[in-house]
């Protein structure tokens, strides 16, 4: 999916459940403008009717807005196909127990974008002959946004996994200012981030420096 020079995972915003819609649409408008190339809606606690009327506001928000390049900042659903489906959103990112990615790629159709969590190494070694368009790496370093996780694979592990991942590779988790150059530099296409700009004071800032870290790597 990574046509010419533009990357879309870059830069990929993954949203907080815990914040209010108006505080989630300031968040999102001014990742935006500060440079963020894909947006994801990540919903644990509210139920699906929630999880709809903050996806539609979102995707309200990212139909007026491009990156710099003029490129369309794609929005995707985690957990769920079905709020994918009902807000025709650009796709979903999926789990290890969540609908398998099959059955997702068969309701979705062959235009939508399906990520998908590797926790393990046997899941990376599994996922090649799967019909996703990127992996997220989880977690790279410990988190307080997420406490349940398998697996801490540190910058040896991305390195590991980066070597023979045959699909663009997100990192995730833990992910912020004083560590991302290593990040990218281990081989992740790109970093995905929930509080280094969710919770940032100028969320717009927040997204602007990290943008130009990620540039100038
Ligand atoms: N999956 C693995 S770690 C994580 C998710 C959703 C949370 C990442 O949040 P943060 O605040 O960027 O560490
Ligand atoms: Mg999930």
């Amino acid at each position: 999916m990574i046509t010419s020079n533009h990357n879309p995972y870059l830069l990929y915003l993954v949203t907080d459940d815990q914040q209010s819609l108006t505080t989630l649409e300031h968040v999102v408008r001014e990742a935006v403008a500060g440079g963020v190339t894909m947006v994801q809606i990540r919903e644990k606690h509210g139920d699906v009717r929630a999880f709809i009327k903050r996806a539609q506001t979102v995707k309200a928000i990212l139909q007026h807005a491009y990156t710099a390049t003029g490129r369309h900042i794609p929005l995707i659903i985690n957990d769920r196909v079905d709020v994918a489906l009902a807000v025709d959103a650009d796709g979903v990112h999926l789990g290890q127990t969540d609908m398998p990615v099959v059955t997702a790629r068969q309701l979705l159709g062959k235009d939508k974008l399906i990520g998908l969590s590797i926790e393990t190494e046997q899941q990376l070694a599994d996922c090649a002959c799967l019909p996703i368009d990127y992996i997220g790496l989880s977690a790279i370093f410990a988190t307080a946004t997420k406490t349940n996780l398998v697996t801490h694979w540190g910058l040896a592990g991305l390195q590991r996994a980066a070597a023979i991942c045959p699909f663009p590779m997100v990192a995730i988790g833990g992910i912020n200012h004083s560590n991302l150059t290593d990040v990218i530099a281990a081989g992740a296409d790109g970093i995905a981030i929930v509080s280094a700009i969710s919770h940032a004071d100028d969320p717009r800032q927040a997204a602007m420096t990290i943008r130009s870290l990620l540039n100038n790597n």
